[in-house]
């Protein structure tokens, strides 16, 4: 079998590499020559567990090559970016692109199958595009005959930090733009995936993908919001959530600095901007969690100015625990922010970074590892969970003012866990 896979990023490159070790051949595709060129010497341009060990296997047995220039294959998967502009509208030009290139090389018989976050319709844009480029081939949906081509939505579902596992193991809902097309896309999963894989149509597997980012976003919100309300009537809101998750019907996630990562913070917007009237629920959603940087920014910064003789230590900048991602990272902002208000007093803990972002240029904040911060900071704003952080025990920081905005110190004595409430409710 050989396959293409055009986009090596987070997803791409896994899911190329994966495909490779069940002995197909897999020419992957991306625009960025170093990409290719690193990928062809064996090694990863991201960091993800047991990434590099996988690629390293799969090039050196000739599974796996890359190129900037497509080439004839029997499945084309296509996991480039779908970023969305200022006014949230999705930009869907990195699939059509990608289109455009494989129509270049498709042929009767081939399975072409988006992954990306799309809004819904994009695969059937998709099949309008081939269909234009190529009036050669009879493409589904458009004709009474057996189509030439099958094309199929997938959504990948991979958590960072676990994408080979979850690439693995997960379900895969496969929409196709007929049945066919799905049971053909199906046929190719199946190489791979251990978990079950549903079919459906092209339409209601793009939202599904948007709905399982809007429904974590809702619930993150909520969990916010929650933390907010805790905060002004001076209750402890981790206390709350473990209490009321004791409920059989109850479970209510972690509140923290806001929402990051290039998924979650982006996905729900897809489904606002194609229906503003019906989602004021999950566009609420999403400014909660925005408003939850600067209120963040704001609860830190009374503290910091309420302690002017103590250094602070900000800790984390990733989006999440234990991966070295920072896109849309609310700790890198919030961590920002207050390098911008207060300069040299800020010292910054990340183990997944080896220097400062640029966004701290000129600020004087500087990167310290977290024994250095212990032993020199009065005061710590914990913005990422990392397992390094979580691992600090309570008489290393028993005279720390803290603000520990993911809860991973429940320990901390009381007195000094945060900042004196916004508004005392009695
Ligand atoms: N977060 C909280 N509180 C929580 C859980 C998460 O504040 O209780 C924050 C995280 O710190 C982070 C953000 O939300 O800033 C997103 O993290 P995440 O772990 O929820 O999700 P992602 O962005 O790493 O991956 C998500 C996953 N989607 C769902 O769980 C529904 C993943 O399965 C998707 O494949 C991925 O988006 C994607 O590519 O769409």
């Amino acid at each position: 079998l050989n396959v293409v896979v055009v986009g090596l990023g987070y997803i791409g490159l896994p899911t190329a590499a994966v495909i490779a070790r069940t002995g197909a051949q897999v020419l992957g595709i991306d625009v960025t020559q170093s990409v290719v060129d690193t990928v062809n010497s064996g090694k990863v341009h991201i960091e993800e567990v047991d990434l590099d060990g996988l690629v390293s296997g799969v090039v050196a047995r000739g599974n796996l090559r890359a190129s900037m220039q497509i080439a004839p294959a029997d499945v084309f998967v296509i996991a480039v970016p779908t970023p969305f502009a200022d006014d949230h509208a999705p930009n869907i030009g990195y699939v059509l692109r990608a289109a455009t290139t494989i129509a270049t090389v498709l042929k009767a018989g081939d399975v072409v199958i988006l992954e990306s976050t799309s809004p819904v319709g994009t695969t059937e844009k998709v099949r309008d595009l081939l269909a234009e480029l190529r009036p050669d081939l009879k493409v589904p949906g458009r004709t009474t005959e057996i189509p030439d081509i099958a094309i199929a939505y997938c959504p990948e579902r991979v958590l960072p930090g676990r994408i080979l596992v979850e690439l693995i193991d997960n379900d895969r809902v496969i929409g196709g733009i007929t049945p066919r097309c799905a049971r053909k896309a199906l046929g190719f999963y199946r190489r791979f995936v251990r978990g079950a894989c549903v079919t459906t149509t092209s339409r209601a597997a793009e939202m599904t993908k948007l709905t399982e980012n809007a429904f974590r976003d809702v619930n993150i919100a909520f969990a916010n919001e929650l933390s907010r309300v805790a905060d002004t009537m001076d209750v402890d809101v981790w206390d709350v959530i473990r209490l009321a998750n004791r409920h059989p019907r109850v479970n209510i996630l972690s509140p923290g600095p806001g929402v990051g990562g290039h998924c979650i913070a982006v996905d729900p917007w897809f489904l606002v901007h194609a229906d503003r009237d019906n989602t004021p629920l999950i566009r609420t959603a999403r400014e909660v969690n925005d408003a939850k940087c600067d209120y963040t920014v704001d609860r830190a910064a009374d503290l910091i100015a309420a302690n002017p003789n103590l250094p602070v230590a900000c800790l984390g900048l990733a989006f999440k625990a234990n991966i070295d991602d920072f896109r849309e990272s609310p700790a890198l902002k919030v961590a920002t922010e207050l390098a911008r208000r207060f300069g040299d007093r800020i010292h910054v803990v990340e183990p997944y970074a080896a220097a400062l972002p640029s966004e701290f240029d000129g600020t004087g904040a500087k990167l310290t590892d977290i024994d250095t911060a212990i032993e020199s900071c009065g005061i710590m704003i914990v913005l990422v969970d990392h397992d390094v952080f979580k691992s600090v025990p309570v008489d290393e920081r028993a005279d720390k003012l803290v603000y520990d905005t993911r809860g991973i110190w429940p320990d901390q004595p009381r007195s000094v866990v945060r900042p004196e409430p916004l508004r005392l409710v009695v």
